[in-house]
């Protein structure tokens, strides 16, 4: 079994700097070691640079709302070739951002390869605003429209193709979900446990009422798209949109830890731990948390 550690530096979907230096931090801290204590091949060949992207585009200016169009798809359309070849070779990608966006590139690459996947997508966040009912103009907020194919089409997004379907996802962690994607939430018939269904129904039972609607033979490949704003602020502090009222660090832990356990993961993403918003202790609290959150994804056992 190998892991593909895909390096994103990447902080054009949102307007703070710093997330960009996210999967530095991660692999610093030392998450190769990590994963190969837990008996994976993990091959990491440097992160990915996208400064050959920025300096091609001489200027990027909005498209409607949209910040950073041309970078944000160009970016994501290089995640999603390296994801998909991952998948193709047979290892599992482990992409580290960097910010939300990129999981337009990670999902549609995992698709390439898996189409009968299904995605669990924990977050505060739904991240799917589309070019209508954004309000920030900030792509991060808006991959999983582009994934489904709703809202008007960009054509400079035109690599994306629609390949998740509204029944092939599940969120977990929901509390921070503007108006219009509830809307659109309600409207395709999207499942979501927000954190009232974490209190309600406790962690354990989230878990197993989300997979048994995206995947409910216990058949299909899972892909993980862990945004760590998921996490309650007084756990993962260091992130550029934190939402009181998170998950604990067990409930995150367990989401990690229950899909390991089916058998069936075939692509991880930790997004938007930003190291420089906080003091250096609530940064290496978040350093490390993102760390383990990907050990719980990839095996690791408390026992
Ligand atoms: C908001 C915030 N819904 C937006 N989204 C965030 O900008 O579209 N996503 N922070 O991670
Ligand atoms: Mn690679
Ligand atoms: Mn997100
Ligand atoms: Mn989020």
């Amino acid at each position: 079994k190998t892991a593909a550690i895909v390096g994103c530096p990447f902080s054009g979907g949102q307007p703070k700097a710093g997330v960009d230096e996210g999967p530095i931090r991660i692999v610093e801290a030392g998450i190769i070691p990590q994963l190969e204590d837990l008996g994976w091949k993990v091959k990491f060949d440097g992160h990915h640079e996208f400064e050959n992207i920025s300096a091609s585009l001489t200027s990027d200016p909005p498209i409607g709302k949209l910040k950073n169009p041309r970078l944000v798809s160009q970016v994501t359309e290089a995640v999603a070739k390296a994801v998909g070849a991952h998948a193709q070779n047979g290892e599992l990608p482990v992409t580290i951002g960097g910010d939300h966006s990129l999981a337009m590139g990670t999902i549609s690459g995992t698709l390439s390869h898996y189409p009968n996947a299904c995605v669990v997508w924990v977050d505060a966040h739904a991240d799917i605003n589309t070019v209508e009912t954004t309000d920030s103009g900030n792509i991060h907020g808006m991959p999983v429209s582009f994934l489904l194919g709703i809202g008007s089409k960009v054509p400079e997004f035109s690599w994306v193709k629609p390949l998740l379907k509204p029944d092939s996802i599940v969120y977990i962690g929901l509390r921070d979900v503007d108006a219009g994607e509830k809307q659109i939430l309600r409207e395709h018939n999207i499942k979501a446990f927000s954190m009232h269904e974490v209190d309600r129904y406790g962690i354990g039972k989230v878990v197993e009422m989300a997979l048994d609607h995206v995947n409910p033979k216990r058949d299909r490949p899972i892909h993980l798209s862990f945004d760590v704003d998921a996490l309650d602020p007084s756990v993962a502090p260091s992130t550029g949109t934190p939402v009181r009222g998170g998950l604990t660090f067990r409930e995150g832990h367990y989401i990690c830890e229950a899909v390991y356990e089916t058998g069936l993961l075939v692509a991880l993403d930790l997004m938007e731990v930003n190291p420089s918003l906080k003091d250096p202790v609530d940064v290496e609290q978040t350093v490390a948390v993102g760390c383990s959150l990907l050990r719980s994804a990839l095996g690791e056992t408390l026992l």
